[in-house]
């Protein structure tokens, strides 16, 4: 497929995938919606797909939806528009593979929505984030009421979102919404190294790793401590026993 949105490249199970919407700061229309979607679309079929990247060209990583595009929405298709984000990102936390957020600049509204569907996020010490719904006379559509809280606790979910304040890389790692900060020209460099890290482990353990773990979003301590131990189990007798096979032997595993 021809994307007019973004461009993505995978190398050694490693993809990388780039807003290139920069003269709109990479803002979030139906369109980048339908092509992030079919990149989705196009990974799944590559089941040996180890880590995604998502990041912005330009100074924004993405400035949040497009607020010419929902300008002039009623009702009706503002909720659908939200649905069609929602849906999108959920996409993310059920992709079977780590997703990392490499943040160069801009991550706004529905920008830093989408960085908090990824499972983490490195940002440039460029990078701004924030929830500027409010500065509209409207609320976040694609989850950030759901999924800010649960990153950074009520409170500072509740500044961010009543305030609109644009905090700097620094506040962002402070509050833990951001997991690390990199000079602005080391950022791929840094995030790729991070991504071959996750690539040498036992592939089929990070994948449990994502799944069990962003469970625990829905389910009680004691039915997510279960299936933790049903997917422990499971890795005894094939990927967990050569891993450990290979400590004993003082040898790279080989998955
Ligand atoms: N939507 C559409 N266009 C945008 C957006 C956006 N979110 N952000 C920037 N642009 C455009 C600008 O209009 C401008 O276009 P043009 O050159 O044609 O005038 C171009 O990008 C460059 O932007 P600026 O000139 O404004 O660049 P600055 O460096 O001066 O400012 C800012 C950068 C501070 C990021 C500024 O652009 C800004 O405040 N942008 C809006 C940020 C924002 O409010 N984001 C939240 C949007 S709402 C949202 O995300 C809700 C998500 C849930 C939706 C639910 C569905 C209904």
């Amino acid at each position: 497929m021809n994307y007019e949105n973004l461009k993505h490249e995978c190398n050694n199970g490693i993809a990388v995938v780039t807003f290139t919407r920069s003269q709109a700061l990479n803002a979030l229309n139906s369109k980048v919606f339908h092509e992030i979607n079919a990149v989705l679309d196009e990974y799944s079929a590559m089941p040996d797909l180890k880590v995604m990247i998502f990041t912005g060209e330009g100074k924004a990583f993405v400035a949040g939806a497009d607020i010419a595009e929902m300008c002039d929405m009623n009702s009706e298709q503002g909720e659908k528009f939200s649905k069609l984000g929602q849906d999108t990102f959920n996409r993310f936390e059920q992709a079977p593979y780590p997703i990392i957020a490499a943040i160069n600049g801009f991550a706004l509204g529905g920008g830093c929505e989408l960085a908090m569907a990824c499972d983490f996020r490195v940002a440039s010490t460029f990078a701004k984030f924030g929830q500027p719904e409010v500065n509209l006379g409207l609320i976040p559509g694609y989850a950030a009421t759901q999924r800010l809280p649960r990153i950074v606790g009520i409170s500072n979910a509740l500044y961010l979102l009543c305030t609109a304040d644009m905090i700097t890389a620094d506040e962002a790692l402070r509050m833990g919404l951001v997991q690390k900060i990199v000079e602005p020209e080391k950022l791929m460099e840094e995030v790729m190294a991070m991504a071959n890290r996750i690539a040498s482990k036992g592939p089929k353990a990070v994948k449990k790793i994502k799944y069990v773990t962003r469970q625990s979003a829905y389910v009680d301590f004691k039915t997510g401590s279960e299936l933790e131990s049903k997917e422990f189990g499971s890795l005894f007798g094939n990927e967990g026993a050569e891993g450990m096979k290979a400590f004993l032997e003082k040898r790279k595993p080989n998955w």
